[in-house]
Parts: C-alpha cells; structure tokens; sequence
C-alpha cells in the first residue's frame, strides 16, 4: 500500500507532505509517515530544516476517529509528536483549512507555525466528549496562555488564523495562495537559528503560582451552567491546570489518565456517535450522491410572522435574497421590524458585523402579490397550521411560480401529500420543518412526499447544510419524526399526574436526566391553549379548565406553575388541587410514584414510537431520531439521543420497563421491531 505522506526536497528543505481525503486525519499510515519524514530529515546532513503540510483542501484536522475504541495501530501520535518536538532542525507547520485536535496538536510540536489568513485553529475534542490526547492540554496552554487555552480547549471553538497570529499561537501569515513558498522561506530563514524553542520548556506564557487557582476558580464560576452534566470539560479543566502547576512530563501523565478515562466512557461514545449521525444524517439512501443539484438563487417566503421571519433570516444570512409575501402590509412591516430586531441583538452579541446585518436585510424584499414570487427558485409556506389554508396557499403557488421551483411547507404535524395534491407538480412539493425559533435552532426536518423527485430532495438537503441546518429526512406520517415521539410522552406524562405524580416531579425527571425542560414546562412556554376550543363553559378536560382559569402557560403569568416576573415557576397548589379533583372525576386512584415509573412511562414509550417511526420507514435510520432529538429538543447530546441511549439501556430493559406498565398504557402499540431486536440482543445503532 502506498503511504497517504511523502517527502519532496525544496533545496535544504525537507518539505513532509500528507494527502489523506477527506480531511487528512491522522490516521495510523499518516502517523507514521510524519515519524519517517522526520527521521529522514533528521538522518539527511544537507537537510537544514522541515515543513510540514498537506495536500487537499485542509491541514490534519484531527485523529482518526473512525479507529477510536478498535486496537491500536502504528506509532501513536503523542510519541510521534515528541520526536517531532525533539529535532535539532526547526520543524515548520504550514497550515490551511483547518488544523482541528489531533492536528493542531501536530502544529503545536512544531517549533513554528505558518497558516494563509482563512485557516482555523482549535482544539474541539470536547466535542466529541473529549480531550486533547495528544499534548495539547499541556502545549497549548504554553504557547497562548492558561486563560486563552481554556477558552479554546473546554469550548472547542477554533479561531481564525488572525487571531492566532495575535496570541502568538501562529507565528506569520502567508498569502492565500503562497503557503508552501512562504513556509519554506520562513524555514530557511530559522535554519539560520541556534536553537529552536520546543513548545513542551516553555514556561513564559503560563502564569504566577500566586494567580494560578484565581484564574480556574473564575472560570469555573463564570461557565459551570455551560458545562453541567458533561465530563469532558471538567477533565480539560483538571489538565490544564496540571499544566499550569506541575513540570510537562507530570502534566502529560495526568493528560494520559484522562483521556482514557474519557474515551471509555459511555458519554464520549454518544458525542462520537452523533458526530457521524450528524454526517450520516445527510445522505438519502436511494438518491444517489451525484444527483445534479437545482439551482437555488432565490427563495420566497409565505408568511411574516415569528416563524415565517425566522425562517427567512436563515436565507439572508447566507447571502440568498428572498421575497417575503403576506395577506396586508401591517403584517409585512411587524414582521420585517421583528428582523430588524433580531439581527441587532446577532450584532449586539458579536454574533456578525452591522455591515453583515445591513448586507443580510437588504437582501430582502416584501410583496402583497404572489406574481412577485414567479422566479423563485424554492419558496416556502409558513402560515397558519390549516390544511385548507395551506391549500390554498399551495394552489396559487403552483400558478404563480415558474415550473421546476420547489414548493415547500413548514407544516408540523399536517400531511404532506395532501398539500402536494393541491398542486399540479406534486413532485417539486415536500416540507421543510424547522424549530422555533427558526434563526436559531439547527435542526430541519425535511418531509419527503410519495411524490418527492430525489433532485428535489437532495436540493433541499444541500441547501440545509449552506443555511448552517442539521437536516434528517422523515416521511409523512403525523408529527414527523420529533413531534410523532413527544405525544405518547405527553399523553403518558398527562395520565401520571391523574395517577398521583406530580407535574413538577415529572419535569424534574426529565431535567436530571439532562433534558432542558419536563413536559409541562414545556407546555406552559408553549400555551396550554394550542389547540383549545376556547370555549370557556365547555370544560371536557384539566387542561380545558386550566385555560378556562386564564392560566393559560407562561404568557398568562400562570400554567401547571406560577410565575413571577421573571418567569421563574413555582409549583402550584390550586393545580394541585385541581388534578385530584380530576382523578377524582374520572375515577383515578391517586398513588406514590417513582422516578423510575416516570422515566418508563415517558423516556422508555418515547424509545418504543421512535422503534415505530423505523419499522414505518418514516425514518431512514436509528442514527436520523437521535440527530432530530438532539438538535431539535435538548436532548443531551452525552446521551446521544434517544435510540442510542436506548442501545446502552439494553433494548430488553425498556422491553421490560414497558410490560411493566401494560396495564397502564392499554393505548401502548408496543413496537414489533423493538421486541424483536431486544429478543435478539440487538441494538438500534
Ligand atoms: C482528536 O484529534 C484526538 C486527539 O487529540 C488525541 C489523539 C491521541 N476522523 O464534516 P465533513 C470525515 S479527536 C475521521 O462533512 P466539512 C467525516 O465523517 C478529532 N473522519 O466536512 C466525513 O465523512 P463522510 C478532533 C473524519 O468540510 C468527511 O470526513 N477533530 C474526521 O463540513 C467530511 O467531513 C475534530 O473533532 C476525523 N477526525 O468539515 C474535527 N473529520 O464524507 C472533526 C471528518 O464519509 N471534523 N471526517 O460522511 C470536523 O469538524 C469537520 O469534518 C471539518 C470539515 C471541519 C474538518
């Protein structure tokens, strides 16, 4: 087999170059060719210095993940860095696209780094419920610093190569297109050097003993909100500490112990299984990869309210102009303000610049007529959730659009193909589900039709990544894949409080668990009126009678809880009250209920719907209902979504859970390919 790294000599250069697509991760063939390209240097007299970089579109963007948890092969990276770290001739790293973990752990073992300006460095492996394994936690913090390093480690966000350049993480700039030349003349120019600083002596950027515990007590303070429930970025923390306060050789031992410990760990198995969910989730079975894509250079958008704005600002961002239509200007104009609005706070944050917020809106244009609407290439609905009125809606779309446009609608819970038959080209219909609020949360669920064409599709899908969305497809069925599974837990969660739970025991379930918010928290931000008769006499149920009390969730100061000003909530006991008079009504007897009970009742069902979804073929995959829970719902990404967490559970445990209840859940349809993978000792993933 040929070696993804070969060696070229520029003059006394050695130039040490790796060409492994995708992304030249550090594979073990990789690795050691990094370890041979030094020694030859090292073994050649007429060989004064060496540059390290790669072909393709990126510097090393990280270790292989995809050898993670299989045996080891090759030199290791750590003792591959060391020798590199230990030459007596500057070792230079040339960097473009993106030097990630493992890669940027490469960089830092260099004596020098050189990067074009679009190049990004970071360390992400907390990402992957990690750390960097190889050094990193002890060099970087050497080279920028203990408080920049905790920045970039325990957050993994990396930074531009400007920036780099300012903390003194890269050592010059090249012109974009200059990198190689610039590399080897900056190489040549150390080379004149008597020695070369080894990124693991330096001591001149780590701070006074007196400062040290100061500085981890202050940021602990400032993030533990940001960070709880994780292991990783309290293990980050540990090491980077130890870089602060022992010598490197101990530093890298501690370094050792938790990366270990991490990688063994059930939560970085469920961040490195989202991390190729996430990829996996891209890709349609049956429409192959290099289906021609349908040009996509401008997008309207029906509706100017909180989702329809939201939806369009993902556009403007990404530099597609779009045409947003309503029934009467006053709507236009409120919905046009609310963007305003929200692009200012983007730019209060630091989020972008106000030239980009400017560029974004003047991208937008508003109409009150649909022929404005003729040349768009996809336009999507978002208006009020009616089948009629989405019919409506889609009819004149079809008369209007020019053919070969897609039509999209952002509908929740309705059926797609019902609203593709009110057009003549059921082919370019299909929906775009996104989460409110819509400028913000990644997930997209895209809901492909019977009818859906595969160019549509994979069109759709493209644009979703181009837009910063995760999308999963779903088929049609009611709720798609995220709204399908949160009802039987709503319907169960409903059933518990009658039965004698309380609603903010049952929250507090969900929350220990890792979720944002229980059910009913979720119910009172949303409005316990969704979906009410709002016919205050006609009381067939609690929840009419909440609403028929005025307390009607969040906005109305009172819900299942009380709240404040803040909207903070507090348990209430007129809800107390009210739930036993209903179990009372309907002849429910109130008992003691475990949090064991409330996780089978409701995460366990939630398990089995999402094992419906699958055997339906509503989704594509096991991987696709973690992503959508994830990115859609809060689900805590190190437990890696519902069907993974499942896996670790052991299916024959929610098997169990579930029989358990039996006679409890009698609208329980318990699904055939659950039972049949746990009878097996299969798993989803
Ligand atoms: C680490 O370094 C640990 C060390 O500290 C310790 C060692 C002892 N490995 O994302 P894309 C695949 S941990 C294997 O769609 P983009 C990816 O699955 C690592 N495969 O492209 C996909 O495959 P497919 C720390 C990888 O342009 C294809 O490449 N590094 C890896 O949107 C294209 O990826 C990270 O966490 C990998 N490391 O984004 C960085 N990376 O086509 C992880 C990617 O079959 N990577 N693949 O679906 C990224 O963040 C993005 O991939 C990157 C490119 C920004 C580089």
């Amino acid at each position: 087999m040929t070696s993804p790294v070969r060696t070229e000599r520029h003059d006394d250069v050695l130039v040490i170059v790796s060409d492994n697509p995708p992304v030249n991760a550090l594979g073990a063939a990789v690795r050691q060719g990094l370890k041979d390209g030094v020694e030859e240097g090292l073994a050649d007299d007429a060989v004064k210095a060496i540059v390290i970089r790669c072909d393709g579109r990126t510097f090393h963007a990280g270790a292989d993940i995809t050898e993670f948890g299989k045996p080891p092969q090759g030199p290791n990276l750590p003792e591959t860095l060391d020798a590199m770290e230990a030459s007596s001739k500057p070792v230079v790293a040339a960097i473009h696209g993106t030097a990630l973990g493992g890669g940027l752990e490469v960089a830092l073992s260099c004596h020098y780094r050189v990067a074009v300006p679009s190049a990004k460095l970071g360390l992400p492996e907390v990402n992957l419920g990690l750390l960097p394994g190889a050094g990193g936690t002890q060099r970087l913090p050497r080279v920028v610093g203990v408080e920049k390093a905790l920045d970039m480690i325990v957050f993994g966000k990396p930074i531009g190569a400007k920036e780099a350049e300012a903390i003194g993480l890269v050592d010059k700039l090249a012109d974009e297109d200059a990198l190689a030349e610039t590399a080897i003349a900056f190489a040549k120019e150390m080379a004149k050097k008597d020695s070369h600083p080894a990124t693991s002596a330096r001591t001149d950027k780590l701070p006074d003993a007196t400062e040290v515990e100061q500085i981890f007590e202050d940021f602990k303070q400032k993030n533990h909100r940001k960070i709880r429930g994780f292991d990783a970025p309290a293990a980050n923390i540990r090491c980077i500490h130890a870089a602060a306060t022992l010598p490197f050789e101990e530093g890298i031992k501690v370094e050792r112990e938790e990366f270990m410990k991490l990688m063994q760990g059930d939560q970085s198995k469920a961040q490195r299984h989202l991390f190729f969910a996430e990829r996996q989730a891209a890709k349609i079975d049956d429409v192959p990869k290099d289906t021609p894509l349908i040009p996509v250079k401008k997008v309207g958008i029906i509706g100017a309210g909180t989702m329809g704005g939201g939806i369009a600002m993902n556009f403007l961002s990404a530099g597609i102009p779009v045409t947003m239509l309503e029934m009467k200007q006053e709507a236009l104009d409120r919905g046009t303000g609310v963007m305003q609005k929200n692009y200012a706070g983007n730019v209060k944050r630091g989020r972008m610049s106000e030239e980009q917020a400017k560029a974004a809106m003047d991208r937008l244009s508003t109409t009150l007529d649909y022929a404005d609407l003729a040349d768009c290439d996809l336009v999507i609905e978002a208006v009020f959730e009616s089948m009629d009125v989405k019919k409506d809606v889609f009819g004149k779309l079809d008369a209007h659009v020019k053919d070969g446009a897609i039509l999209a609608s952002n509908t929740s819970y309705l059926n797609v193909d019902e609203i593709a038959q009110a057009t003549k080209r059921p082919g370019y219909v299909l929906g775009m589900h996104f989460f409110s609020p819509a400028n913000v949360m990644k997930l997209l669920e895209v809901v492909r039709g019977a009818e859906t064409r595969g160019d549509v599709l994979a069109t759709v899908m493209a644009l979703s990544k181009k837009i910063g969305k995760v999308a999963v497809v779903a088929g049609v069925c009611h709720g798609f894949i995220g709204n399908r599974m949160l009802s039987p837990r709503q319907r169960e969660a409903n059933k518990l409080i009658l039965e004698g739970a309380k609603p903010w025991d049952i929250d507090r379930v969900h929350q220990e668990f890792g979720m944002p918010m229980g059910p009913f928290q979720m119910a009172d931000l949303a409005g316990l009126d969704i979906g009410w008769h709002r016919d205050p006499n006609r009381i067939e149920s609690l929840r009419d009678e909440l609403c028929a009390m005025d307390r009607r969730g969040q906005k109305t100061g009172a819900g299942f809880y009380d709240y404040d000003e803040n909207r903070r909530g507090t348990p209430s006991q007129d809800v107390e009250d009210l739930i036993r008079k209903w179990a009372d009504k309907e002849g429910v007897e109130q008992r003691e209920i475990s949090d064991e009970q409330i996780r089978e009742r409701t995460i366990y069902t939630m398990v089995n719907e999402g094992a419906l979804i699958l055997e339906e073929g509503m989704a594509q995959r096991a991987s696709d209902i973690d992503v959508v829970w994830v990115y859609g719902y809060g689900w805590p990404r190190y437990r890696g979504g519902p069907m993974f967490w499942a896996d670790l559970e052991g299916l024959d445990t929610i098997v169990g859970g579930l029989e358990k209840h039996a006679d409890k859940m009698p609208e329980l349809k318990m699904s055939a390919l659950l039972k049949d993978k746990a009878a097996k000792g299969e798993t989803f993933n």
